[in-house]
């Protein structure tokens, strides 16, 4: 799939709503439409790259500090106590949509989550 049709890059020009939560020059979060648990959000790149392993390694620093930017928001935001952090390559590892992206999930003791 390339950039034309995929959803993620549809969703960064704004040419499919979302709930967004934050957003600099090269990254994009908003909340999970199918969420696992209450402020589950999802972290990319606004540049499409299929997945990790086609990610340029600079874009890693941008992508780790809007993960920990929005990993405090949503724990704060959530009243969690701990976050899971997902990230998925291929179908065979659970990938649906082929634009790289990271997974934060709030979690709180006892919540009953099986990730
Ligand atoms: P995965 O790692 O590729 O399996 O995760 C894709 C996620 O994208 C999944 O949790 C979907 O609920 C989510 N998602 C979304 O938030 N908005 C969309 O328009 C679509 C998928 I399509």
């Amino acid at each position: 799939m390339d950039a034309a049709d995929c959803i993620f890059c549809k969703i960064v020009k704004g040419e499919i709503p979302c709930a967004k939560l934050y957003e600099d020059e090269l990254t994009l979060a908003f909340l999970d439409i199918a969420p696992v648990a209450p402020g589950h959000a999802l972290v990319i790149p606004k540049a499409h790259h299929p997945d990790l392993f086609a990610l340029p390694v600079e874009l890693g620093a941008a992508l780790l500090a809007a993960q920990q930017r929005v990993g405090r928001a949503v724990m704060a935001a959530m009243g969690a106590t701990g976050l899971n952090v997902q990230q998925n390559n291929a179908q065979s590892a659970g990938q649906m949509v082929f634009h790289a992206h990271y997974h934060l999930i709030p979690r709180r003791e006892g919540d009953g989550l099986a990730l």
